[in-house]
């Protein structure tokens, strides 16, 4: 039992403590503690409004979190391990729990009403399932998600490998985008039509873990298994340590990749990426500024190196590979093929309708607001054969197209594995995977605006 409430009080303090800064105190990245085999238990999420802070020397802001006097509270899970989750719904509308990217069954997939009913203000919905995949995984909810998730409501969920990764440390670093007004007060602008039929909502302030440009600490010669995750609604980011420091990439979307240098990887929302980071010596009070290159580059994030070093010099191994996902393979020539167009948006024909309907975007044509028990799938899949989809975006924006339940290949020159595949504008690209989750899973765009208009659609696998 102590292991366990160790483990608990890393998890939901030590974890979270660095995140709580109300004073002048500076991110200090804390290290998963990874010494125990005792299960986590049940763990608890009651989404509420809460004031957080954003900057450290500006007033507060009143946002929507998973625990009081938090932001983006991690869940730690082991790979095999049951995970529970109750979440008591305090906020003043009902909501739900998606568990992005890791495969769930259905009835745990928080999708209102396919997979669930909506937990109402004022109930629980406890969420159980076993985690088959280890990695970098987030939460956030799927009903009116372009406010919920605008407002704040977002988490990682981590699920740690049967064997602990080697690194001195795993940090999380969840990427968010704010529209604030000047009182510090958020934007409730949520539904607007010009987001809606461009790029999405965009913010005028994006942080890391909760805060801007966050200083982490880091010791000299230190290995750092970063864990980025962009939860925004609508912004890309793209975390940029280029000439500044040894990263390499080790996961994409949470699946394991060949360890590679690190050469800046967009993340559009939803996306993850895991990258070590090799610290050098340091020098005192010598922060380095990491930019997010995504656009114009702005700051992102500070590096600091100090203290007593880990070891005498820098690792110069590669990390290791990750232990790659019990994902079952597509047969490529039994798959049977599909086609999925992504049409619509500012410049295209739908755009006087959407003024009207504010119905932006279709998928094969057909544009879907809602799901329904009675909605009809966009694709019916048989159970346990693979298929083939080829998407192209008929569009002049870019879309981050995810689909529930499963795991898919991106079938490029190098296939990955995914669960959100970015189509950027004209461009095509094509999807594989084993239909082998049974239910009605949600295929949409992860740019929050596009899918509350039009671009989201259901697939039966049955
Ligand atoms: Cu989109």
């Amino acid at each position: 039992m102590t292991s366990r409430r160790k483990m608990l009080q890393y998890g939901t303090l030590s974890l979270l403590a660095p995140w709580s800064l109300n004073s002048k105190a500076d991110v200090v990245a804390t290290p998963w503690l990874r010494n125990s085999d005792d299960s986590l238990g049940v763990q608890k999420l009651a989404p509420q409004v809460t004031n957080w802070h954003l900057f450290d020397d500006l007033p507060s802001s009143s946002i929507w979190s998973y625990k009081q006097d938090s932001f983006a509270p991690i869940i730690h899970a082991k790979q095999g391990e049951e995970l529970s989750v109750k979440v008591d719904n305090n906020l003043p509308e009902s909501t739900t729990v998606h568990w992005h990217g890791i495969r769930v069954p259905n009835e745990m997939d928080g999708v209102p009403t396919a997979s669930q009913p909506a937990i109402e203000q004022g109930d629980s919905f406890t969420y159980s399932y076993l985690p088959q995949d280890a990695g970098t995984y987030w939460y956030h909810p799927h009903i009116n998600s372009t406010e919920q998730v605008s407002r704040g409501l977002v988490g990682p969920l981590v699920v740690h490998e049967q064997q602990d990764y080697p690194v001195d440390r795993d940090v999380v670093l969840v990427l968010n985008d704010w529209l604030l007004n000047d009182d510090m007060s958020l934007s409730d602008n949520f539904y607007s039509r010009m987001n809606m039929s461009h790029d999405g909502r965009f913010g005028n302030v994006s942080t890391v873990n909760g805060r801007y440009n966050p200083l982490l600490r880091f010791r000299p010669y230190e290995r750092v298994r970063l864990r980025f995750i962009n939860a925004a609604s609508g912004r890309f980011f793209r975390p940029d340590f280029l000439n500044i420091m040894t990263a390499n990439l080790i996961a994409i979307d949470g699946q394991p990749v060949a360890p590679r240098p690190y050469k800046g990887l967009t993340l559009a929302p939803g996306m993850r990426c895991d990258v070590v980071v090799d610290m050098g010596a340091g020098a005192k009070g010598d922060a380095v500024q990491i930019a997010d290159s995504a656009y114009k580059p702005v700051r992102l994030m500070q590096i600091q190196v100090d203290g007593q070093p880990v070891r005498s010099s820098s690792l110069t191994t590669m990390p290791q590979q990750l232990p790659r996902n019990p994902l079952a393979q597509p047969d490529l020539r039994r798959a049977k093929s599909l086609n999925l167009s992504l049409e619509g948006g500012a410049m295209s024909m739908s755009m006087m309708k959407g003024m009207a309907t504010g119905m932006f975007w279709s998928l094969n044509g057909r544009a879907l607001k809602t799901v329904h028990s009675d909605t009809k799938p966009l694709m019916n899949l048989e159970l346990n054969q693979s298929y083939r989809i080829k998407i192209k975006n008929n569009t002049n924006f870019a879309h981050p197209m995810h689909l529930h339940g499963h795991t898919f290949k991106v079938l490029n020159e190098e296939p990955y594995w995914t669960d959100t595949a970015l189509l950027l504008p004209g461009k095509e690209t094509e999807i594989a995977f084993v239909a082998d989750n049974p239910g009605t899973w949600m295929l949409h765009c992860h740019v929050l605006s596009h899918q509350a208009s039009g671009m989201m659609a259901t697939v039966e696998v049955s």
